[in-house]
């Protein structure tokens, strides 16, 4: 049989060369689907070709046919291979752009320290923590009775005039030093007791280079059977050792505080001047009493200082408001 040339058949090698060109250079996935609609949908290029076959003859039909079926077969092949390219290129694309670059700087953030306030608190804790020391801790807002009355100090006495402080209308104020602390503790505990109370206090001063109204304290306080002046001693001057990082000289000089008898101030000698650090002497009786302690088998001692005095000795700081105006360019010196 004579292969007569038709003109569907050069219409279909026409659309399939047209459409291999498009299919091939075709730049992303949604126009290949519109090139697919375009010639293999329900109303597509091809679908109007074989439209045209119902004119053709009963011999030709067949060869049509196969031909057209071919056609849409090598298609339907290049779309699916571009459609697989094409995705491959978008993953590529994707990772391209999402790619971390490990050698960028980072965003710094700058690391916190403790306040020198804290980090000298946290250094004689541990020390007294070293010498058998219990941490307690109490409220700010106190009685007269523990801020005052069981510390021996009644309520005419002039010791009073030095600790004036904030008072609440119902008769509670802030507390003056960490003493209402111990007392506490004293009527909580049988002795033997070791504690050590660290703490913010409160007093009415005017604010200047070495006054602040609310400042930190330390207090420590040992109540045992025979404990004597010469444990004080000791244990104040292993502190200041440790503190101070070696051996200076020490003077205890009389002095007085309602709650302790006999009292002493310390000096230590350093960098060639004398500085008071603390207060300390052996507990009054009648402060054991207040706590229902027997003064004739107890003893005890106690001592207290001020976290402010000793940092700015420690750190050489001229002001003490420096150290509570938050400012990074003093505080991260320490
Ligand atoms: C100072 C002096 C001192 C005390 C605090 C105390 C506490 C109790 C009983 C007896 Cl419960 N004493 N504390 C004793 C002597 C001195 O502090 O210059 N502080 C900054």
């Amino acid at each position: 049989m004579a292969t007569t040339s038709n003109p569907l058949e050069s219409e279909l090698q026409t659309l399939q060369q047209q459409a291999q060109e498009a299919i091939a250079t075709v730049p992303n996935l949604e126009e290949l689907e519109q090139l697919r609609i375009n010639y293999l949908g329900k109303k597509g290029q091809l679908s109007q070709i074989l439209r045209g076959m119902g004119k053709l003859s009963a011999e030709e039909r067949p060869r049509i046919g196969s031909l057209a079926n071919e056609v849409k077969e090598a298609l339907q092949a290049s779309l699916d291979q571009q459609k697989a390219s094409l995705q491959t290129a978008q993953i590529q694309a994707k990772l391209a752009a999402e790619t971390l670059d490990v050698t960028m700087p980072g965003v710094s953030r700058p690391l916190g320290r403790l306040h020198p306030l804290n980090s000298t608190i946290d250094r004689v804790l541990d020390i007294f923590v070293g010498l058998g020391y219990t941490v307690a801790t109490g409220p700010h807002l106190e009685t007269d009775y523990y801020n005052f009355e069981a510390l021996n100090i009644p309520p005419d006495h002039p010791a009073r005039d030095m600790q004036d402080t904030f008072f609440l209308a119902d008769g509670r104020l802030l507390r003056t030093h960490t003493s209402p602390v111990q007392i506490r503790y004293m009527e909580s505990h049988e002795p033997p007791i070791r504690i050590v109370a660290p703490g913010r206090v409160y007093r009415r001063d005017t604010v200047d280079a070495t006054h602040s109204a609310v400042f930190h304290q330390v207090e420590i306080l040992a109540v045992d059977k025979g404990l004597t002046f010469t444990d004080l001693k000791g244990t104040i001057k292993e502190f200041l050792r440790q503190m101070f990082g070696e051996e200076l000289p020490v003077k205890f000089r009389a002095s007085y505080f309602p709650f302790t008898e006999p009292s002493a101030e310390v000096d230590v000698q350093w960098q060639g001047k004398w500085l008071e650090v603390m207060g300390c002497g052996m507990v009054d009786p009648n402060v054991l009493k207040a706590v229902g302690y027997d003064p004739e088998v107890y003893t005890g001692f106690a001592a207290g200082l001020g976290i402010e005095r000793f940092a700015m000795v420690l750190h050489k700081i001229d002001d003490i408001r420096r150290l509570y105006n938050s400012d990074m360019r003093f505080l991260s010196q320490f």
